[in-house]
């Protein structure tokens, strides 16, 4: 296969659980984040286990000059792109608005809203100049409902979840797909990030109920991303079957 996927957020969850599955089927692959230890590791055991082209973007996405320069600077077999997961986020904090820290705020909407919109600027251009391309973006349950203390996390998947939708329409001429794959509960880093290192907190999330695998979420981008040129999942809600709404869990 000479098929090429671009993976923002590669370096832990699902992203790198993305790595690994489109590696598995022939992809090269490009693994995107900002920590270069973590990616070192993922190309190793990328090419090891599938003997795949592998390449690594040291990549803050939320700044803008070092979305377009690295992107830019893609060796030409990795510049025909197939496949953008736009994956890289995070949530900071669950409180209410009023005692939330607005430097939090900032980064959530840097990196979920405006990153996702620096890469694909700088992506959806090699797109169009080869005539197809697939974006897939990762939103959440946390954008479809609104829920207490998620505040600005929440509005910034419901950004995704608004952005999914133009950026299909905008890209409709240019035979390019829009997905858009929003998870509930997944056991990732997502929750010690959120809590700052507190992994008592984060272990909490996760206890009483099997939660999605990153590898369960890696397989249906994947499955969106095999389908015939002519047929498209615009928007997919992906959820834990012991998990019906946002706040609703079932735990024994
Ligand atoms: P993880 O914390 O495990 O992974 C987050 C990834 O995002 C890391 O690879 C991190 O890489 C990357 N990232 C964060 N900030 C930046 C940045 N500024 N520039 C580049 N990369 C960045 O969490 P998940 O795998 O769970 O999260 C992945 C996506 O899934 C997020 O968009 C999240 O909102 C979404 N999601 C998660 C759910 C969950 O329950 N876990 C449910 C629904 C959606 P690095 O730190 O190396 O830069
Ligand atoms: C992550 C899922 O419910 O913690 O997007 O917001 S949730």
């Amino acid at each position: 296969m000479d098929k090429v996927v671009f993976v923002t957020g590669a370096t832990s969850g699902i992203g790198k659980s993305c790595a690994f599955r489109f590696a598995a089927s022939g992809y090269k692959v490009i693994i995107a984040g900002r920590r270069s230890d973590r990616l070192a590791i993922i190309e190793a055991a990328l090419k090891s286990e599938f003997s795949t082209d592998v390449f690594s973007l040291m990549l803050d996405v939320t700044n803008r000059e070092n979305v377009d320069q690295a992107i830019g600077s893609l060796p030409e077999k990795f510049r025909k792109i197939d496949v953008l997961i736009n994956n890289a986020g995070l949530a900071l904090g669950l409180e209410p608005l009023h005692e939330g820290n607005p430097v939090e705020w900032d980064r959530m909407i840097d990196t979920n809203v405006k990153g996702l919109l620096n890469v694909s600027h700088a992506v959806i251009p090699l797109m169009i100049s080869q005539g197809k391309g697939h974006i897939i973006n990762i939103g959440s349950i946390a954008g479809r409902e609104a829920y207490a203390k998620g505040n600005v996390y929440c509005a910034t998947k419901a950004a995704v979840d608004s952005l999914s939708k133009t950026m299909r329409m905008d890209l409709l001429p240019y035979g390019i797909k829009v997905t858009q794959i929003a998870p509930g509960a997944v056991e990732t880093e997502f929750s010690i990030v959120r809590f700052n290192g507190d992994e008592q907190r984060a272990n909490a999330v996760y206890k009483g109920f099997e939660p999605l695998h990153p590898e369960d979420v890696a397989d249906v981008v994947h499955y969106a991303a095999s389908l015939p040129a002519h047929v498209n999942i615009n928007d997919l809600l992906l959820m834990p079957t012991a998990q019906a709404a946002a706040t609703q869990i079932y735990r024994v």
